[in-house]
């Protein structure tokens, strides 16, 4: 039975189900991008312009899940993951076909039920932090926190579906001749991201189960009136919140090590056995750091220091990957190609929320600038610029070798200046708005904020209008059936070929066809 239904639906093909994951994600991003853009209409003026608050924050919350958990890592994991890893390992699917399938069609059934939250009751209005009290029943009563709660239930266990999956491909299913150190980046990035996922996702189920229990069975877990304590849902959380943010950037590291070696003619970026240290280091520190979410929770002196001192040692080892990055490029014969143009955003932009984000690790500067624009100018740097950066990196590079197609380069350059332009407009005056004390979460501001608010929201309008040329970017792709004839560099997108050679394959046209065949 080969119908189109059971292609698509039964399918345990990891490239066809690495595709659907790019669909789900592309889809999950334009939904969370027209929230974002509802946002930026609301906050463009002074005073509710046409929404309640409670309505706003149900818009703020979904924004967040959507871009978190339905874009971001359904697209780096699941898709770029799915796709790349096979074949960069050199073998011959994915370990466990028929989990693949069921990790994927676990997301759909759990972005129905998140997307139906908002329409249920008065809508989550939590944050994505889901803190208690407010996420209790008694500000939340109705259906909507619990059906958000079994969506990141679904969401979580695609996750540790996928993570065990990819783990023992990594592991079992690598070319027998293939060492460690010689996983390209990209493997490296994938397999830690894996292993993040598999140990911080279970404490964020534990802690959205008991808040569960708290809202339906009577339990009294962060309820005081109980015995409980708010502030430990708040452990949980970013126990595995902190983690989750490198979760998020880890597998974008990844495909800008591979662009960026690619385009400076380089088989692998300067200092690959660092760029691996770097990562582990990441991930290892990513698990020290939580508290720096929480300085404003009543924290002691001493537990502020040390969460100040263990955050800022994360900028060493990714200090490391930004000068080992810039060191891949110092002399090298470049190939000015779109995909290069991202990796460039990608390491100026990324840099600058990392900057935001040792400002922010100071426990006395974030007892001011918690909950401020400040926070969220520092996250939207390191992820509208940085993951989203790396995935356009890594979607141009890759585009051909996943479709066959090509695409035009000048549009592609033009779509990444107008991004480049709006994202600035849009979140640089943020880091104004947060110095000069505007909170988030609030729909209302001072008069003497709306220049800067204005502003952002114009960029925003810049941002999609940059969108709208990648989609006739990939529109005329297809339409035009713009075919690969293995003439042009950026098209080949087969670095991890001379990475690691296989024997019998040759570098011409027709390996790379038979590659791309090979498995449908
Ligand atoms: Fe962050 C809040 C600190 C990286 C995402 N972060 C957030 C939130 C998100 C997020 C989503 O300590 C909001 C969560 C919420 O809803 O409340 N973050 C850091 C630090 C790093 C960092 C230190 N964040 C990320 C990445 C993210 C991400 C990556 C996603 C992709 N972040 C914070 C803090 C908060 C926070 C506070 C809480 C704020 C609050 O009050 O709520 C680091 O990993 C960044 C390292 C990168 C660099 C740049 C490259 C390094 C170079 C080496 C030389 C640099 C040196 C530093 C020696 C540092 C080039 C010099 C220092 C100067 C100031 C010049
Ligand atoms: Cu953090």
């Amino acid at each position: 039975m080969n119908t189109l239904f059971s292609r698509w639906f039964f399918s345990t093909n990891h490239k066809d189900i690495g595709t659907l994951y790019f669909l789900f994600g592309t889809w999950s991003a334009l939904v969370g991008a027209a929230l974002s853009l509802i946002i930026r209409i609301e906050l463009g003026r002074v005073g509710a312009v046409m929404m309640d608050d409670q309505l706003y924050n149900v818009i703020v919350t979904a924004h967040a899940f959507l871009m978190v958990f339905y874009f971001v890592m359904p697209m780096t994991m699941g898709g770029f993951g799915n796709w790349l890893l096979p074949l960069m390992l050199g073998c011959p699917d994915m370990a466990f076909p028929r989990l693949n399938n069921f990790s994927f069609w676990l997301l759909p059934p759990s972005l129905v039920l998140l997307l139906l939250s908002g329409f249920l009751e008065s809508g989550v209005g939590t944050g994505w932090t889901v803190y208690p009290p407010l996420a209790d029943n008694i500000s939340h009563s109705g259906g909507s926190v619990d059906i958000a709660i079994f969506s990141l239930h679904l969401a979580g266990a695609s996750s540790i579906g996928s993570s065990i999956n990819f783990i023992c491909t990594i592991v079992n299913l690598r070319n027998y001749n293939m060492t460690w150190t010689m996983l390209p980046l990209f493997v490296w990035s994938v397999f830690l991201t894996a292993v993040l996922l598999i140990l911080s996702l279970p404490v964020l189920a534990g802690g959205i189960t008991m808040l569960l229990t708290d809202r339906n069975f009577g339990t009294s877990f962060f309820d005081p009136s109980g015995g409980g304590d708010p502030v430990l849902f708040a452990h949980l959380f970013w126990f595995f919140g902190h983690p989750e943010v490198y979760i998020l950037i880890l597998p974008p590291f990844g495909l800008i090590s591979q662009v960026i070696a690619f385009y400076c003619n380089k088989v692998q970026p300067f200092g690959y056995l660092g760029m691996v240290y770097a990562m582990i280091s990441i991930a290892f520190l990513g698990f020290l750091v939580w508290g720096h979410h929480m300085y404003t929770m009543g924290m002691d002196c001493d537990t502020r220091a040390y969460f100040t001192a263990a955050t800022m040692t994360i900028a060493v080892p990714t200090g490391i990957k930004m000068f080992s990055w810039m060191a891949t490029i110092h002399g090298s014969l470049l190939n000015w190609e779109a995909p290069l143009f991202w990796a460039f955003g990608f390491l100026f932009l990324f840099t600058m929320g990392g900057l935001t984000g040792l400002v922010l690790s100071n426990a006395s500067l974030d007892i001011m600038m918690h909950d401020t624009y400040y926070v969220v100018a520092h996250f939207h740097y390191v992820l509208s610029m940085g993951v989203v950066f790396g995935v356009f990196a890594g979607f141009l590079h890759y585009y051909p070798i996943m479709t066959g197609l090509t695409f035009n380069q000048s549009l592609a350059k033009f779509h990444f200046i107008l991004m480049f332009i709006g994202v600035n407009l849009t979140f640089f005056p943020m880091h104004f708005l947060g110095l000069s004390g505007m909170p988030r979460r609030y729909t209302d501001y001072p008069n003497s904020f709306e220049v800067w608010h204005e502003l952002c929201s114009f960029g925003t309008a810049f941002t999609s209008l940059g969108m709208i040329f990648f989609f006739i970017l990939l529109w005329e792709s297809y339409s035009k059936n713009m075919v690969f004839h293995g003439k042009n560099v950026s098209i080949s997108g087969m670095e991890w070929l001379n990475f690691f050679p296989p024997k019998h394959h040759s570098f011409s046209e027709s390996a790379y066809v038979s590659l791309k065949v090979s498995n449908s």
